[in-house]
């Protein structure tokens, strides 16, 4: 008889034999990089569990969610309000992709001359293997970089995408043109699924949900500025990941428990890796699900990430919703003012990504950073020149690392960190 995962999965159009082929290693991989990780805080058996679930246990919400007449929103850019998608009664997920696996799928349409993400996410939908996306009753673009504004185009056959146009200057003609496309997706929204405008209540709701989920996570970067860190790279790592997955609520409280874990064993002086050992800052581009490679290679090779200024880091949740207007239109104001204080590389000019970087890396007693980039993702690497000089004249040291998602240079990456932990001298 077929599983209940299995029907799910076909309910949702999914093509079941290739996402069997996509999940079967990765119980095996999750176990070597994350289970078997001495003095784990207990309080990531909770994540352990969403992730062990991931394409069944949240994705049955969803479709609970759907079936009481909700609906679903995927997103691909963290620029996207999920506050605003919750406030009209949508549950928003993440579905940039980090897989090897679908890639070579994606290739045969796309140039192989293109960011990984993309293809990674292109090839979900060619080969119909992630639930979230096949859930999705709306999808969200954006006009961030040209590789993801085509590939909209290209899925736009398939799929319900809405695109969203992101400025690429931070002055008053742009923050008025961002304005204008967050009451667009609003509109987007009521005339699709005979929405109702959101209420004072609802916005201020939704927006009290996401700032919560973003404070817990600030604050579990607070506690790894510690020597010890409390937590390891890996794990904060997969915590932001499944940030994009999980009930808000229910996510926000698991790391709200877990930051008084971490509390404690600062108190006691415990940690995940020796006191002193090499610690570093990640900068650049997103690591969505299941990227873990680099962070792996550097904890396995005695170094220790105390931070990640990416979108599956810092970029995510420093900057929080001022939730205090009183009207409607006020509190929509308010959601679209947060991208001025979300720093990607696709803004022209962005010092304050470089300013973000210097900060990061003081506050968290960083001994070093690692640039690291997608291949072909031109907007992070040609940020690298500018982030190297700051570095330089702060006397910091710096690692450039360009990398896909497959394992194939895991060695070559591997012997380079190993270098750069020798060359910092811890
Ligand atoms: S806010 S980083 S999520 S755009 S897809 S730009 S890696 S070439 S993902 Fe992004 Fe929003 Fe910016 Fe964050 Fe480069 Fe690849 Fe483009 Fe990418």
């Amino acid at each position: 008889m077929e599983s209940k995962e299995s029907t799910l999965w076909r309910s949702l159009g999914m093509d079941l034999e290739r996402h069997d082929a996509f999940l079967s290693p990765l119980p095996k991989v999750y176990e070597e990089i994350f289970l078997s990780q001495p003095n784990r805080p207990k309080g990531m058996a909770y994540f352990d569990t969403v992730m062990s679930g991931v394409h069944s246990l949240r994705v049955e919400e969803l479709v609970a969610h759907k079936q009481r007449g909700g609906f679903v929103v995927g997103t691909y850019c963290v620029y996207v309000p999920e506050e605003l998608i919750l406030a009209m009664g949508g549950i928003p997920v993440g579905l940039c992709a980090g897989a090897h696996f679908s890639v070579p799928a994606a290739e045969a349409v796309l140039p192989q001359t293109l960011c990984p993400l993309i293809k990674s996410t292109f090839g979900f939908y060619l080969e119909r293997i992630c639930p979230y996306m096949q859930a999705c009753d709306l999808i969200v673009g954006e006009t961030t970089c040209d590789g993801k504004k085509k590939a909209w185009e290209i899925m736009a056959g398939g799929l319900p995408i809405y695109v969203m146009e992101l400025p690429q200057k931070k002055g008053p003609k742009d923050e008025e043109l961002w304005q204008s496309e967050v009451w667009g997706l609003l509109d987007e929204i009521r005339t699709r699924f005979h929405a109702q405008m959101p209420s004072v209540q609802s916005l201020q709701n939704a927006i009290h949900k996401v700032n919560r989920k973003r404070s817990a996570l600030k604050a579990l970067y607070a506690l790894r500025q510690n020597d010890p860190p409390p937590i390891s790279g890996k794990d904060s790592l997969l915590i932001s990941q499944l940030a994009f997955f999980d009930d808000p609520e229910r996510f926000g409280s698991q790391v709200e428990a877990l930051n008084e874990e971490l509390k404690a064993r600062v108190g006691r002086g415990e940690g995940v890796a020796p006191k002193g050992s090499p610690r570093l800052l990640i900068a650049g581009t997103p690591m969505p699900l299941p990227d873990w490679k680099l962070h792996h290679i550097l904890e396995t090779s005695g170094g220790v990430a105390v931070a990640e200024e990416t979108c599956t880091g810092t970029r995510y949740f420093e900057a929080s919703v001022q939730g205090d207007a009183k009207t409607q239109e006020g509190l929509i104001e308010s959601i679209a003012d947060r991208f001025l204080g979300v720093h990607c590389a696709c803004f022209s000019p962005n010092p304050e990504r470089i300013e973000d970087i210097l900060r990061l890396a003081k506050s968290q007693n960083a001994d070093g950073v690692i640039y690291a980039t997608l291949p072909f993702c031109q907007t992070y690497q040609l940020e690298f020149p500018r982030v190297q000089e700051a570095l330089r004249e702060a006397g910091i040291p710096l690692l450039s690392i360009e990398s896909d998602f497959s394992d194939e240079d895991a060695g070559q990456l591997s012997t380079r960190i190993q270098a750069f932990l020798e060359m910092i001298g811890k």
